[in-house]
């Protein structure tokens, strides 16, 4: 599974630390969207889905969750709990969020639009459509 963790570069100084993220240079990518998720319950579990065009750059910004990256063959789990690292959510990868702490806040930079077209919301049509890949 080709997963990738990025490391942003963090601008220190006596104000505090600044975090800067370019399309094309930091992330691979031209960032259409921009969404953000916050207040989600420790024991709820969101996503469940693939996308069928859409990559993704996860970044909790604010306290930490883990993510369920599964691409049919192999499961990962990565927790996101720095504000200046991102996890690469590439097309085709069924992904869960979960753990969230209480003050946890995910930021999420995306490829393209809102589609609700692009989603593979259930297991089995997630299978189906790799394995016709
Ligand atoms: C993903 C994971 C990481 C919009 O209207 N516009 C948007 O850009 C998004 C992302 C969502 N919505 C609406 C659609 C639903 O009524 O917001 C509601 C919640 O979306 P959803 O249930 O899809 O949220 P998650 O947390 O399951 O998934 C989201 C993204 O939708 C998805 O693309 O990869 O975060």
């Amino acid at each position: 599974m080709t997963i990738q963790k990025y490391t942003f570069p963090q601008h220190m100084d006596d104000r505090g630390v600044l975090v800067a993220v370019e399309q094309r240079k930091d992330i691979p990518f031209e960032v259409k969207r921009v969404y953000y998720m916050y207040a989600t319950p420790p024991d709820v579990r969101r996503g469940f889905h693939a996308h069928k065009t859409l990559d993704q750059i996860l970044i909790c910004v604010k306290g930490s969750c883990s993510i369920l990256l599964d691409d049919g063959t192999e499961k990962k789990t990565v927790t996101l709990d720095q504000p200046h690292e991102g996890l690469s959510v590439p097309r085709h990868i069924w992904h869960e969020m979960y753990n969230f702490s209480p003050d946890a806040v995910l930021l999420v930079l995306a490829s393209d639009l809102y589609c609700e077209d692009d989603y593979l919301r259930s297991y089995d049509q997630f299978l189906t459509f790799i394995n016709g890949e």
